[in-house]
């Protein structure tokens, strides 16, 4: 096995955070992590079609860097996007909705579990090729600069986050946009989510520098790893990215590092990775670490967590009946939804 890199330390037992935004944090990862079981468990019951590529274990790079931007902020995903949808504050049953093809769905049923999208939530998309986000996201922030600057918009001050992993960071489009993010100071995160694999292809067997992190250097770009186990410390990079893209100094390529707890899609019998790293990863199940730092700390009352679990559960409960329930899209609207007008 491969050995583990070794994060910079960050003092996540000292950091200082309110009991309002620890509940917010935990409430977002559990949601997270709930939302995929259901997925799960709905999928081998037939009820969505297609790949599903779920995100357990990786809650807290989405809640960490999400929950530390502005609602009209704007996120980009890939295919594994259900959780940067729910982040972003796409409502639970419409994500679930549009995996079961139905017409309620946050894209009306058309898009499936690949292709969420939201423009009241500012979600730009998931994205079924590799790296496809990337230059869509780039293209988006370049707009806000665009119309702050070249149109006198002072209120378009937004910064884009764009999530991807480890593979996709081998990918052409992923240097082209970071050299033109760092040249024109674009308000903009990249955010690899290194889980060490993709599909079956290890990291280190693809990666020349398997340090995503510094390719930044290269661009004139900030460039930072992270524990992606650690909301706290994801949050706290994001909030520094944001406010750097904010003040036009331009973007940050945040390197998280985490794992996913499950195979690549629910069609993946995930035999490629040993147990050993699995279990090591387990161990390290950012929910777990979230909740005892929230009780050590004495910030929040054990029985306030098991409120927030109990109302999730409704909560996706609730989501499934929705989806259930909901009209499939008609045949005769086939070409809607097509061209902007409709
Ligand atoms: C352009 C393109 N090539 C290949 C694929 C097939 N494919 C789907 S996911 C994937 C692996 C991507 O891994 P990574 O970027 O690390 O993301 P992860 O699945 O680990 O979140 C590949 C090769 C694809 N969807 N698009
Ligand atoms: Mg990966």
């Amino acid at each position: 096995m491969v050995q583990e890199r070794v994060l910079p330390k960050f003092p996540t037992p000292t950091i200082k955070i309110t009991h309002d935004e620890g509940l917010i944090l935990y409430e977002d990862m559990v949601l997270g992590r709930a939302f995929e079981d259901k997925c799960a468990e709905m999928y081998y019951r037939g009820k969505m079609f297609g790949f599903v590529h779920l995100y357990n274990g990786q809650e807290a790079v989405s809640t960490g860097i999400a929950k530390a931007m502005r609602p009209d902020d704007f996120i980009c995903s890939t295919y594994r996007d259900h959780v940067h949808a729910l982040s972003a504050g796409v409502p639970a049953r419409q994500v679930m909705a549009e995996l079961f093809g139905k017409e309620t769905g946050c894209s009306k049923g058309r898009g499936g579990s690949m292709h969420l999208f939201s423009s009241e939530h500012n979600l730009i998309g998931g994205f079924a090729f590799v790296a496809e986000g990337i230059p869509v996201a780039t293209g988006v922030a370049f707009q806000s600069r665009y119309r702050r600057e070249a149109m006198g918009d002072a209120a378009s001050d937004h910064v884009t986050a764009c999530f991807f992993g480890d593979g996709a960071s081998n990918n052409g489009q992923f240097f082209e946009c970071l050299n033109m993010a760092s040249l024109w100071k674009l308000p903009i995160l990249f955010v690899v989510e290194n889980n060490k694999w993709a599909i079956g292809m290890a990291h280190e067997r693809a990666s020349s520098e398997t340090e995503i992190y510094k390719k930044a250097k290269v661009f004139g770009m900030e460039g930072v790893e992270v524990d992606g186990m650690d909301v706290l410390a994801v949050r706290e990079v994001a909030q520094t990215a944001i406010a750097r893209a904010r003040a036009g100094e331009g973007p940050t390529l945040i390197e998280a590092l985490t794992y996913r707890f499950r195979g690549h899609s629910l069609a993946d019998p995930d035999e490629l990775r040993s147990a050993a790293e699995k279990e090591e990863w387990l161990a390290r199940d950012p929910i777990t670490k979230f909740k005892s730092y929230l009780v050590d700390q004495k910030l929040v009352k054990e029985q306030e967590l098991l409120d927030i679990d109990r109302k999730i559960q409704t909560l996706i409960e609730e989501a499934v009946q929705f989806a259930e329930e909901s009209p499939d899209p008609k045949p005769e609207d086939l070409y809607r939804y097509i061209f902007v007008d409709d």
